[in-house]
C-alpha cells in the first residue's frame, strides 16, 4: 500500500495520475483537515472533498474545489435574503456537507462519516481524515489573527503573515486507521501541497510523526514550489512566516526528519542534505500526472 500525504489542490492533482498506474485498492490518502470548520448547513471539510471529488472523478478542475458542472440555487437564494455567504458553495457540495454534519451530530467520528461518503462515491482507495479531532489554522497578521478562510477569501491573502499555528494540535491524535496506514505502508509520498498549511498539520500530529519517523527510508516529498515560487496560493507567505525560504530547500528541510528524498523540478537548485532527484513536477494534463506518478513509486522502489 503506498499511502499519501494531501491538501486541497497539489496532491489531488499526482492523484489522479497515481490511480491511473496503481490499482486504487493499493492507495490511501491522509487528508489535511486543519480548515475544517461547522457552516450554517453542516460540516465543511474542503481538502476531504477535494480529495473525494478527485478520486469519484467529479472535482472541478478549474477551482480545484467543489463539483464540476454543479449549481449554485441555494447560494445565490441565500445571497437574495441578505445572508452574506464568504465560500460560494455548489448545491451538489452542500449536500455531502449536510450529510458529514449530521452524521457528526449522531455520533460518528469524522473518519467514519468520510467512509460512509467515500463509499457512497463508488471510491476504492482508502481516505482518512488526519485527525478525528478538531484542529484549526489560525493565521497571526500584522493586525490581527485569523482563521484560513478569513485570510485566503475575505481578505484576499493580502495581510501580511508573521505567524501560522495550528489550534488543539498538541492534543490532538492522528486518526488511528491513517497512523495504521502509515505502519503498514510500503511506501510514503508526502505530495507536491501546501508545505505549511496542508502538511506541516498531519507531520505535527505526535502519533503520525512517530510512525512516519520510522518509515523514513521509505518517504519521498514532491516539492509544489518552482524557481521559488509555489505553482498556486500562499505557500510562500506561510513559509516565510514559518523562517523557511522560498524553494524546494526550505521544503525539505521542513520535512528532514521524515523523507529519504525529494523530488524537484528540472530547473531548480538542488537542496543540500538529502537525496535528490529532477523531473518535470508540473502537472497540467493527465500524461505529467501519470508521468510524475510513476517516477515517484520508482524512487520508492530503489
Ligand atoms: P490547498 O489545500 O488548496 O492549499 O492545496 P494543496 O496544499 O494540496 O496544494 C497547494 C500547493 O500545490 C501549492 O503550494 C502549489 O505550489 C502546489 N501545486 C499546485 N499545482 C502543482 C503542480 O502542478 N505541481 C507541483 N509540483 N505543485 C503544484
Ligand atoms: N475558495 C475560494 O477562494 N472561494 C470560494 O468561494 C470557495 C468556495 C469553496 C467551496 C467548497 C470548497 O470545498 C472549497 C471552497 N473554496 C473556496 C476553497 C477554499 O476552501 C480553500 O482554497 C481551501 O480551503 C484551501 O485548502
Amino acid at each position: 500500500m503506498i499511502v499519501v500525504l494531501s491538501g486541497g489542490t497539489g496532491t489531488p492533482k499526482l492523484l489522479q495520475g497515481l490511480k491511473e498506474v496503481i490499482s486504487e485498492e493499493e492507495i490511501a490518502v491522509i487528508v489535511n483537515t486543519a480548515e475544517d470548520c461547522w457552516l450554517p448547513h453542516g460540516y465543511f471539510s474542503p481538502d476531504v472533498d477535494t480529495v473525494l471529488y478527485t478520486l469519484s472523478d467529479r472535482i472541478n478542475e478549474e477551482t480545484w474545489y467543489g463539483i464540476r458542472g454543479d449549481t449554485f440555487a441555494t447560494h445565490e437564494a441565500l445571497t437574495a435574503l441578505g445572508f452574506k455567504e464568504v465560500l460560494k458553495i455548489g448545491d451538489e457540495d452542500r449536500a455531502t456537507h449536510i450529510q458529514r454534519g449530521e452524521l457528526l451530530r449522531n455520533g460518528k467520528k469524522l473518519s467514519e462519516a468520510i467512509e460512509i461518503q467515500r463509499k457512497a462515491l463508488g471510491i476504492k482507495a482508502r481516505v482518512f481524515p488526519m485527525s478525528d479531532e478538531m484542529v484549526e489554522t489560525r493565521i497571526v497578521t500584522g493586525k490581527k489573527e485569523m482563521s484560513f478562510h478569513e485570510f485566503w477569501i475575505e481578505n484576499k491573502g493580502m495581510p501580511n503573515v508573521k505567524n501560522i499555528f495550528f489550534k488543539g494540535i498538541e492534543k490532538a491524535r492522528g486518526c488511528k486507521k491513517a497512523v495504521r496506514a502509515i505502519k503498514k505502508a510500503e511506501g510514503i509520498i508526502i505530495g507536491p501541497s501546501n508545505p505549511v498549511s496542508s502538511v506541516l498539520p498531519i507531520i505535527s500530529l505526535a502519533d503520525t510523526r512517530e510512525a512516519m519517523q520510522k518509515k523514513k527510508e521509505r518517504c519521498v516529498a514532491v516539492s509544489p514550489i518552482v524557481s521559488g515560487k509555489p505553482v498556486s496560493g500562499p505557500a510562500d507567505k506561510f513559509m516565510r512566516a514559518k523562517g523557511l525560504s522560498v524553494s524546494s530547500q526550505g521544503v525539505a528541510e521542513l520535512y528532514s526528519e521524515l523523507i529519504s528524498s525529494i523530488v524537484i523540478h528540472n530547473t531548480d537548485k538542488i537542496p543540500q542534505g538529502i537525496k535528490c532527484l529532477k523531473t518535470n513536477i508540473i502537472m497540467r494534463s493527465l500524461k505529467d500526472k501519470k508521468r510524475l506518478a510513476k517516477y515517484v513509486l520508482r524512487v520508492l522502489e530503489k
